[in-house]
């Protein structure tokens, strides 16, 4: 057997805040980019997949003296449950990275050198607007002043005078170069890379990079009096989990540049903007795409403390499991833009999509085989041209349903499947394989073995999304762990003969606990 590499693939989350409790937005974002590194896996992709948590800065510094800890402690204890989120929702990250990891130092202490050895450095003085919240500075054009406090419009967070000596990076000469970038397919989805190029195309102004009034932070080579501005520090995480800069490093030289950074629409400046003009600066290449998911709101609104409407993902888990979540997510919200949760939207998902769809689909097959053709998948007599259609819909999924996750287009790529789903279905109700049993148990061998097929193809295709059933339910087509539930199987059939065990339901309807 000749092999060749594995074509390696760089997929990161953005790093979490650890300044409270993990909620469902960052669930949603973890579990798209599982499932993004998920299918390049069973592609045959080499996939190194990252998340992890933004420690330092101010908005740190803040909320732990609020609470009395120290900012250290306040990560700690958060970060442990950002984590322990991800390994609930089977997040399958290659490395959690903290950016008080010591490796992190000298990824941005070098970056940050790159940059100033290019010229692209400077100490001023900084005077403008700055939001603790978003650690974001603002032009005063783009705040507001409302009963005597100021906002930034953008995200209608409180801002700050602040004055200060800080070193500049020169935005401003990267304008051309930015806007030529945003031609290309580089930010995404597109109506977001309008935007920036709006924003970017209306002017750029130098950044300030440090700050002197705390300390939380990743001290500034040469000046300890300075420690670098928490944006500079949180995207060379990018780096630092690859061994940047150690230049002996393999991963790096594996896996860098990204194939995607993926983040929420609230975070596209810094990674559309100033990211890539850092890299430049470094003289480092450049991701070659981000993408800026859409905000997931609770019944309608935004979440927040205030409104008491924050959503554990541990909850939901609990009340729903981890794979109808998964699926909910991504089958019900166009990513990209923003969308609702609701319990009585998940419900009817659980029990109309994977219940009634998919569950009843394999169980009713499944429990025909092990009565009627002795626990083997059976071997089809000939084909008819409804066998043949419904057998070439679902051998036809691969090459689209890739497409739409290369797009990140996992609503679409979710919806085709089960438009399979719904026509195995239709399929079954007409061939009525029930009755064949008596007149015709050939044909009744061929209906069951095309559907067995069927369930095959869409178990495969569908495990990045529900791993754990899916993985269940190819355990129960007599597919085992390994080689035969890749992408690359795809192409083969199920096999007549393989013995099966006993059928048993994948998915439960969802009934709501009693009242009391
Ligand atoms: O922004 N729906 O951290 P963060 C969907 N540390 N996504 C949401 C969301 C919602 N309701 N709320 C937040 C940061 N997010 C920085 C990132 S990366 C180098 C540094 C997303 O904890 C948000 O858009 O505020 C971001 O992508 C991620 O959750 C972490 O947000």
């Amino acid at each position: 057997m000749t092999s060749t590499a594995a074509e390696p693939f760089y997929i990161t989350t953005a790093i979490v805040y650890p300044n409270g409790d993990p909620h469902i937005g960052h669930a949603y974002e973890h579990i798209a980019t599982d499932v993004m590194a998920r299918y390049k896996r069973l592609d045959g992709y080499d996939v190194r997949f990252m998340t992890g948590t933004d420690e330092h800065g101010q908005k740190m510094q803040t909320s732990a003296e609020k609470l009395g800890v120290s900012p250290k402690e306040l990560a700690d204890r958060n970060s442990a449950k950002i984590q322990a989120m991800d390994d609930q929702l089977g997040i399958s990250y290659d490395r959690f990275i903290r950016t008080t990891d010591p490796d992190h130092v000298a990824a941005c202490q070098e970056i940050w050198r790159r940059m100033e050895a290019s010229g692209d450095i400077y100490l001023d003085k900084y005077a403008g607007w700055y939001s603790v919240r978003d650690e974001a500075f603002y032009a005063e054009d783009e705040t507001e002043l409302r009963d005597g406090v100021r906002y930034a419009i953008p995200s209608d967070t409180e801002v700050q005078w602040t004055e200060e000596e800080s070193y500049f990076f020169r935005l401003s000469k990267y304008q051309d170069r930015l806007l030529e970038l945003y031609r290309g397919e580089f930010a995404r989805p597109e109506y977001r890379s309008n935007e920036v190029a709006a924003f970017v195309g209306s002017g750029l102004r130098d950044l300030s990079i440090s700050r002197t009034t705390f300390d939380w932070g990743i001290p500034v080579p040469g000046n300890e009096k300075h420690i670098m501005y928490v944006w500079v520090d949180a995207l060379a995480n990018y780096l630092t989990g690859l061994g940047f800069p150690d230049s002996s490093n393999e991963l790096f030289r594996k896996f860098w540049p990204a194939d995607v950074h993926v983040i929420g629409k609230d975070i596209t400046r810094f990674h559309t903007v100033y990211w890539p003009a850092f890299l430049w600066s470094a003289g480092l290449e450049l991701p070659r795409k981000v993408f800026a998911h859409g905000f997931l709101l609770v019944d309608g609104a935004k979440m927040s403390k205030s409104v008491g409407n924050v959503l554990d993902p541990a909850q939901l888990v609990d009340s729903f499991g981890v794979d109808p979540l998964r699926f909910f997510l991504l089958r019900e919200v166009t990513f990209g833009q923003d969308g609702s949760y609701s319990a009585a939207a998940i419900v009817s998902r659980i029990n109309s999509d994977l219940a009634n769809d998919l569950g009843n689909l394999a169980q009713r097959s499944l429990s025909m085989v092990a009565k009627n053709c002795g626990a083997q998948v059976p071997t089809p007599g000939e084909l008819t041209p409804e066998d043949r259609a419904m057998l070439d819909a679902a051998r036809g999924l691969r090459g689209p349903v890739l497409e739409d996750v290369d797009r990140l287009d996992f609503h679409r790529a979710l919806e085709r499947i089960w438009r399979v789903v719904g026509e195995a279905n239709r399929y079954f109700t007409a061939q009525e394989p029930w009755k064949l049993r008596k007149t015709d148990p050939e044909r009744m061998a061929t209906v069951l073995f095309v559907t067995l097929e069927v369930l095959r193809v869409v178990a495969i295709l569908v495990q990045p999304v529900m791993p754990d059933s899916m993985g269940r339910l190819l355990e129960q087509l007599g597919q085992p762990e390994g080689e035969a539930r890749l992408f690359a199987a795809l192409g083969q059939r199920i096999e007549p003969g393989t013995a099966l065990p006993k059928p048993e339901g994948v998915f439960p309807r969802y009934e709501a606990p009693a009242e009391g």
